[in-house]
């Protein structure tokens, strides 16, 4: 018998011009990086270019509400001012899951070729996946990360998506990145690169 949880009824949205960053932690890479790809994956089905999807990385999981931040930020005084460079697309990334500000390269999306400015983040992705260890570490950086994602996304009024596993075990991590050996798994990725679709897409109605 199905259970009853989950996201309920399936609503598709359109992503075609949606611009969606995407944060991601590089600790526990294995999880990290099968999620970056559920996401990656929906937000293609939901039609985001791949042009409109930038991908930033950070060490650990502690880090994503202040990248999220400046983020969003950064994208909407390059937005006011026409400038581009700093945030790039991810065309170049796609096979890539550990870049870095640093070390992204030069923008060749066609708008920064124009010199024409990009729009401001329409929803950013935070990507964590923190494992229970024998200290209190885990339950305070889970806390401190979850209200810190939370507090961004209202200041800003961007959504940000909570893609932050808190596990107990590495096994829990396999399941919801889809790559458990059993094979019972779901990829959350996928959950919340619609979530990122939806989200957007509202809040340009909203606004
Ligand atoms: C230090 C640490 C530990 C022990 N475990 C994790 C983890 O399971 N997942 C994760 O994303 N990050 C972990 N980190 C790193 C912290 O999030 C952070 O990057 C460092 O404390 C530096 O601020």
């Amino acid at each position: 018998m199905a259970g009853i949880k989950g996201i309920g009824e399936a609503h598709t949205y359109d992503g075609t011009n949606l611009r969606v960053g995407i944060v991601h932690a590089r600790w526990n890479t294995k999880i990290i990086d099968a999620l970056l790809q559920g996401t990656r994956k929906s937000l293609k089905a939901a039609g985001v270019k791949d042009e409109n999807i930038v991908i930033q990385t950070v060490p650990g999981s502690y880090e994503l509400p202040y990248a999220v931040q400046r983020m969003f930020t950064a994208s909407q005084s390059q937005s006011s001012s026409g400038a581009s460079g700093l945030l790039t697309s991810a065309t170049d990334l796609l096979s890539q899951s550990t870049t870095d500000l640093t070390s992204l390269p030069k923008d060749t999306s066609s708008s920064a070729k124009a010199g024409g400015s990009q729009a401001p983040f329409d929803a950013i992705i935070a990507i964590g996946a923190l494992i229970k260890g024998s200290t209190m570490h885990f339950e305070y950086i889970s806390d401190a990360v979850s209200h810190g994602l939370m507090r961004v996304q209202l200041d800003t009024g961007c959504p940000v998506i909570f893609g932050l596993l808190t596990l107990l075990t590495e096994e829990q991590g396999l399941e919801r990145a889809g790559i458990d050996a059993a094979g019972k798994g779901h990829n959350h990725g996928e959950d919340w690169g619609a979530a990122a679709v939806e989200l957007g897409a509202k809040r340009k109605g909203w606004s």
